[in-house]
């Protein structure tokens, strides 16, 4: 293994709680609940599909207009939120294991689906670890295409079968599969059945965990 592609929403930091506050305060001014639970079928997926879904749990239909007009609400809430992430936010065992990475020669990229992911690694101070950034702004294929991951892949110059990625979406386990990459699953493994081995955490992880 040569290169090492993270997600970035799940993997590196939690914003899906920022992402549920901003969905939910406006399903609450559309004039329905949108729960927790509903937030898992959002977490990988574009901003658009992201609305798209919530507004079939709400049976809401709107025009083109509004559809945007709320897009940009949702995110100008979320941008807010996200202004306030530190280093701090960093989930338990990241930055330690991408210190190692580089040490040993690791090529390092981002794979996200979000378009908000510049911002978010300014914040957490990490844009210097990264040899490659692909984000909701260069693809046009939502995972579980395997776009944004072969995206990665080549503008590090690594063949795909070489690359591992870190993924805590059901969706992007398979767009890594779909990219002929090892998988790695963050979270829980009956939910990501697919992926080549789980994780439950970055802590004390050992950089053996590429390999396999
Ligand atoms: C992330 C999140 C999704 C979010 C998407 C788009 O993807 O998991 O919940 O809808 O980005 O985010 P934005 O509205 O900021 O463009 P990933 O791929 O980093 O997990
Ligand atoms: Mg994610």
């Amino acid at each position: 293994m040569k290169a090492v592609i993270f997600d970035l929403d799940g993997v590196i930091v939690d914003t899906a709680k920022y992402h549920y506050l901003a969905w939910s305060n406006l399903a609450n001014e559309l004039g329905f609940t949108f729960t927790e639970q509903d937030n898992e079928l959002l977490k990988g997926v574009s901003r658009v599909r992201s609305l798209e879904i919530l507004l079939e749990i709400g049976n809401i239909t709107l025009s083109q207009e509004d559809f945007d007009k709320y897009a940009a609400k949702k995110n100008d809430e979320y941008v807010k939120l996200i202004s306030e992430l530190t280093p701090e936010d960093i989930l338990p065992g990241v930055k330690d294991f991408i210190t190692r990475l580089k040490k040993s020669g690791y090529l390092i990229s981002l794979g996200s689906a979000s378009k908000n992911a510049v911002f978010i690694l300014k914040h957490l101070e990490l844009t210097p670890y990264f040899d490659s950034i692909v984000d909701g702004t260069h693809v046009s294929k939502a995972k579980p295409d395997p776009e944004v991951f072969l995206t990665a892949a080549k503008n590090l110059g690594i063949d795909p079968k070489e690359c591992v990625v870190f993924e805590d979406a059901v969706a992007g386990v398979e767009a890594g599969k779909n990219a002929s990459m090892r998988v790695i699953g963050v979270g829980e493994a009956d939910v990501l059945s697919n992926a080549d081995h789980v994780i439950s955490t970055f802590e004390n992880l050992s950089l053996d965990v590429l390999e396999a």
